[in-house]
């Protein structure tokens, strides 16, 4: 065997021992969720045939010919009995682009379909595009809602200057993508999120409206506005339903994860919140719910963060990040519709990726999810509220202990 075949062998044999790694939960320790010692999906997860030439005269050193950097912000579903990720893949160009990965169990095994999703453009082509979120919506199609950047050329001479827009596209297959115009709003928009029913027969998206690119600015929160034709999506009309607060973990933004889950309290929610601090801005995840008959009501707000970086998950691209669009309720069914009502036992799947760089996951169930939000106090907003409720929790419990 010459040189060229066995370090071809070398680099297929280690491919397939990641690929294959079982993963093994790690208990966190808060009762709310267990996280995993492994992450799921990483940029050595992409094929081989993505990143190598096999040709030996044209390759004789069987060196990367096209470098992937990460792997991160990953949409999620349950399609055909697998778990799916439409995972963020980015190349060391710093261009992203949508891959679908599945796996068997939702904790390991996730392996890349053979080619990456090709997104037709809208009427204005974007430079970068990234972090779907999937929906499976009443209406019969799987909404992909994702963020388009373009170079903003009412600033000719900043190189950085940009806009954030939202891209819709539908499927029926995750193989053959449909291209919606994109989101038409009087602001820029990240996070954007459909609902996976029509609410008062229109259909329902979470926004995020901001300022400019990176700043939020005036927009104050989670947004909701009711759209009537998703062919032609517009904001007409947009309230903030979860609104940004000072000195909070979402003082300076935040933005929903995934589509809600629907459960017998209420809409379960994934979002995250951002803060500053002397080491830059640190993401984190958080909970909220909403009412069923109402949406747009907010009836539990755990305070403070659900999930955050840990170890390894600190360090990466952009430091001190945990990002979430994508979960999966799994009650059992192949390919459960986005608006499914869930039991208490269903398992959650939570995937999230740490520091821009690489994606987990961690599970918990419906039932586990909704006492959190339902029973975590909710932020006070000062020391003196948090304090009186720590004491709270004290007396509590020496009335407990002394029983
Ligand atoms: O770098 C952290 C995250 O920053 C952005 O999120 P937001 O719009 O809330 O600031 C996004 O670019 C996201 O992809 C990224 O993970």
């Amino acid at each position: 065997m010459n040189d060229f075949q066995s370090r071809v062998n070398e680099v297929r044999k280690r491919h397939e021992e990641l690929l294959n790694r079982k993963n093994v939960a790690v208990n966190a320790g808060n009762g709310i969720y267990e996280k995993y010692k492994y992450p799921i999906v990483t940029a050595e997860h992409t094929p081989l045939e993505w990143r190598y030439d096999f040709e030996e005269k044209d390759n004789p050193f069987f060196m990367q010919r096209i470098m992937m950097n990460a792997t991160l912000n990953s949409g999620a579903i349950k399609w055909e009995d697998k778990y799916v990720l439409v995972v963020r893949t980015e190349g060391a160009d710093r261009k992203s682009f949508f891959a679908v990965a599945e796996s068997p169990n939702g904790i390991d095994n996730f392996r890349f379909r053979d080619e990456p999703i090709y997104m037709p453009e809208d009427t204005i082509p974007g430079t970068n595009i990234y972090d779907m979120r999937l929906t499976q919506h009443e209406d019969g199609w799987i909404y992909g809602l994702f963020c388009v950047e373009r170079h903003d050329d009412t600033a000719p001479s900043d190189l950085s200057a940009a806009t954030a827009t939202c891209g819709i596209a539908r499927t029926k297959d995750l193989k053959n993508w449909e291209r919606l115009p994109d989101l038409v709003s009087k602001s820029q928009q990240r996070n954007v999120v459909l609902h996976p029913e029509f609410v008062n027969g229109k259909y329902a998206l979470y926004t995020r409206p901001q300022d400019g690119f990176i700043d939020a600015g005036s927009g104050g929160g989670i947004g909701w506005a009711l759209v009537d034709d998703i062919t032609h999506a517009k904001v007409e009309d947009e309230i903030i339903i979860n609104a940004r607060h000072y000195h909070t973990i979402m003082e300076v933004k935040n933005g929903e994860g995934p589509h809600p889950i629907k459960t017998q309290k209420g809409w379960l929610h994934l979002a995250h919140g951002v803060r500053g601090c002397a080491s830059g801005l640190r993401y984190v995840l958080y909970m909220y719910m909403t009412s069923l008959e109402d949406p747009t009501k907010v009836i539990a707000q755990p305070g403070g963060y659900f999930l955050v970086p840990e170890g390894e998950e600190y360090i990466g691209d952009v430091m001190n990040v945990t990002f979430a669009n994508g979960w999966i309720a799994d009650g059992g069914d192949g390919c459960e519709h986005g608006g499914a009502m869930h039991k208490d036992e269903d398992k959650v799947y939570i995937y999230y990726a740490s520091s821009d760089t690489r994606m987990h996951v961690a599970t918990s169930t419906i039932g586990r999810l909704v006492d959190y939000c339902m029973h975590t106090p909710e932020d006070g907003f000062t020391t003196g509220e948090s304090v009186k409720t720590i004491m709270s929790l004290i007396e509590k419990n020496r009335k407990t202990n002394n029983k």
